[in-house]
């Protein structure tokens, strides 16, 4: 390790990443399953700083009221004796068969209400622990095939669960935002909200919005072959990155949840670079926990699951040193005024320029010399290159 975990990394894990058991679709599992407690104690232990987890990798589906109590007892005692926090909780609305259609938008109406009710009993939870992200990701929401659905009442359903969510929240005055998390596919063939563009449109539908915002997942995006750091920025833009998940994946195959940067390193780098540094020109940053959501692949025994989590802290420490390194360079910042990444951050139009005065300014368009401005010189190439001495030279 380059150097230890520090609380101030905001460094946190679920239980339920070290804690699977390397069950899947072909083979049993691997490894023992411990109690979540035991879980907790070792990740406090390697030197995460929070903790997270679905109700039901603390208590079983079936679990009673005191059986229930029991077990989060046990693992919040554990969390308070090794320090950690529990930064978010979450409802698991995809293992039980239940859910084979969704929570939310399933078809059977009492399976909805059901869904919703075992949603806001996690919502108490969460506040009650002093969770300050309830992150949904809705796995089971979706079909694989296109007759299965009207589509556009399913999405009105999505909508209607995540506004009565949103409105328990704030009518119980709890300090908690929910955080969606978009996946394109897996389980379902099709998963609504298949992408953070998705999501944030349906959010911006919400009567109760303003408490709803995205936990975008490396993995989930690259698997729609789309860019995580542009994910980011776009949530970030938005005013809607609440939470993060951070993997690895290396391309568009089933979801890996391999380690973060174990996949494509150099986006790894960059999304670091956002994260770490902000935008260039300035504007809003993420300042929420450094969430690792991955697996430990079904080839490792109890080791690699330990070795495993303290590679993604690791992977961070790193690419935070290198990243900073990166944009503090003199020659970086160089190659970035180069670039005229510094006028990007200038508005289009002056500053109270009307636009009559605009249409007037002939410098703008019949005097200007698109010929010799097509010639200019970007070194977008250098730049990047230059990052990649930073990153691996
Ligand atoms: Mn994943």
């Amino acid at each position: 390790m380059t150097r230890t975990p520090t609380p101030e990394d905001k460094f946190s894990f679920g239980l339920w990443t070290v804690g699977w058991n390397a069950v899947d679709p072909f083979g049993t599992g691997t490894r023992p399953t411990l109690d979540p407690w035991e879980y907790t104690a070792k990740l406090g232990e390697i030197g995460a700083w929070g903790i997270t987890f679905h109700d039901n990798d603390v208590w079983d589906f079936h679990a009673g009221d005191a059986e229930r109590e029991a077990r989060v007892t046990r693992v919040k005692e554990a969390a308070d004796a090794a320090g950690l926090v529990i930064e978010m909780v979450t409802t698991n609305t995809f293992t039980h068969p239940v859910f084979k259609d969704g929570g939310l938008t399933n078809n059977d109406r009492s399976i909805r209400r059901f869904g919703l009710r075992k949603i806001l009993r996690n919502i108490d939870l969460a506040a009650q622990l002093g969770a300050k992200t309830f992150v949904m990701w809705g796995g089971r929401e979706g079909a694989e095939y296109d007759s299965s659905k009207d589509l556009f009442a399913a999405l009105e359903r999505y909508k209607e669960g995540l506004d009565t969510v949103a409105a328990y929240i704030k009518e119980r005055g709890y300090d908690l935002r929910i955080g969606l998390e978009p996946k394109p596919n897996e389980p379902r063939g099709d998963i609504f909200l298949p992408s953070v563009g998705h999501a944030l449109a349906l959010i911006a539908e919400l009567e109760n919005g303003d408490v709803v915002g995205l936990n975008p997942e490396v993995g989930h995006e690259q698997m729609a072959n789309l860019n995580y750091t542009h994910a980011l920025a776009q949530g970030l833009q938005a005013g809607k990155l609440f939470h993060i998940d951070l993997n690895g994946q290396s391309g568009l195959k089933y979801d890996q949840d391999k380690v973060f940067g174990h996949g494509d390193l150099s986006s790894a780098f960059f999304t670091v670079d956002l994260l770490v540094n902000g935008f260039p020109n300035g504007g809003p940053r993420y300042e929420g926990p450094i969430h690792f959501d991955y697996k430990p692949s079904r080839t490792e025994g109890m080791e690699g699951v330990w070795e495993s989590a303290r590679a993604n802290m690791e992977m961070w420490i790193m690419l935070a040193e290198k990243a900073k390194a990166f944009r503090a360079d003199p020659r970086t910042q160089e190659l970035m005024k180069a670039a005229s990444i510094d006028q990007l951050g200038q508005s289009t139009l002056a500053e109270g320029e009307s636009l009559a005065d605009f249409l007037a300014d002939r410098s703008a368009y019949e005097d200007f010399d698109a010929d010799a401005a097509g010639e200019r010189e970007y070194h977008f190439v250098e730049l990047y290159h230059h990052a990649m001495r930073h990153l691996i030279g």
